[in-house]
């Protein structure tokens, strides 16, 4: 990776993803795109162009201009967002995609986008969900990652495009917030917890998703566009994930930190029934042995990193 379009930016991953790739590659080596152009370092510390993924020949004459070789396409809604608003999650998400595996095809680039957990249904295997196993998602989000997880493989096999995807669970982390996603209140809990010392829940005790933290993310994205192509026998997307809780396990973890801290629930039925239709824990086993993946944080380290951070902050 030499010069590198992100799109979406400014959102959850892509704040984080910029400034990383950046530091790593060369700040003038990685050109920033969103729709929007708030005040923020991803603006004003290297190139950043405008732009909305609908719009094919834009995003090709940016490709051009920098003359870049891999395109990582974040720009997305997130699952909650996309169930209240499903054509328009339809339109961008599948849109935005097909733009970008195009322009990655007429220059020739590399290309990552991230699947999601939201990828399975009801009927995969809750426990242990495995690399490759039934995908009947019920929701918008997930009807939109199952097809661009088979585009970005037709991609690869009809022309060559070099694609490569992650499964991503839940992310949290403390530098930017996310948006429109059901695994959200894993990330609002630790706010409100050093806030207000309590939080109510909009997903019952009980329900089990994957998390990661983000720094394991970020790693796991750049690992992956790093691997040896030789090496992998799948592309999109990679089961990734660093650990399952519950809502009660993690209050649990904030309160070593924070006694005090109080949970209770107030159900969102939306936000619940997309978590009820993913998996518990799934199974990473492939992409361990097709490209190293690790991830450094459990509960209890992230727990101890978030709440120092967000102090801090
Ligand atoms: C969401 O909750 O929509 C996302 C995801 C798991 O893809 N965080």
């Amino acid at each position: 990776m030499k010069k590198i379009l992100i799109t979406g930016a400014l959102g959850q991953i892509g704040s984080e993803l910029t400034m990383k790739l950046r530091n790593e590659y060369g700040h003038e080596n990685v050109i920033a795109t969103d729709i929007r152009q708030p005040e923020s370092e991803v603006v004003t510390s290297g190139p950043f162009e405008l732009l909305d993924v609908t719009d094919h020949e834009k995003m090709l004459a940016i490709a051009k201009k920098y003359n870049v070789d891999t395109i990582m396409h974040l720009a997305a809604l997130l699952s909650a967002t996309a169930e209240a608003k499903p054509l328009l999650a339809w339109n961008l998400n599948m849109g935005g995609l097909v733009n970008a595996l195009e322009v990655a095809r007429e220059l020739n680039c590399k290309f990552f986008t991230p699947s999601s957990i939201g990828a399975f249904g009801p009927s995969t295997p809750k426990d242990n969900t495995p690399q490759d196993t039934i995908q009947r998602p019920t929701t918008m989000y997930g009807v939109n990652k199952v097809s661009g997880e088979l585009l970005c493989d037709y991609y690869y096999q009809k022309f060559g495009v070099d694609t490569r995807g992650l499964r991503f669970p839940g992310l949290i982390s403390y530098a930017a917030p996310p948006g429109g996603g059901t695994t959200d209140y894993a990330v609002d809990i630790y706010y409100k917890a050093l806030e207000e010392g309590k939080y109510t829940s909009y997903i019952n005790k009980g329900t089990y998703m994957d998390m990661m933290y983000m720094p394991d993310a970020l790693n796991a994205i750049v690992d992956l566009m790093e691997a040896d192509p030789s090496k992998l026998i799948h592309r999109n997307s990679f089961n990734v994930t660093a650990m399952s809780f519950e809502p009660e396990e993690i209050a649990a973890e904030i309160r070593k930190h924070i006694p005090q801290f109080e949970i209770s629930y107030d159900v969102d039925p939306v936000r619940q029934g997309i978590a009820d239709s993913w998996p518990n824990a799934i199974d990473p086993t492939c992409a361990k042995e097709e490209w190293g993946f690790k991830a450094k944080y459990d509960l209890a380290s992230m727990t101890k990193d978030m709440l120092s951070k967000l102090k801090a902050k």
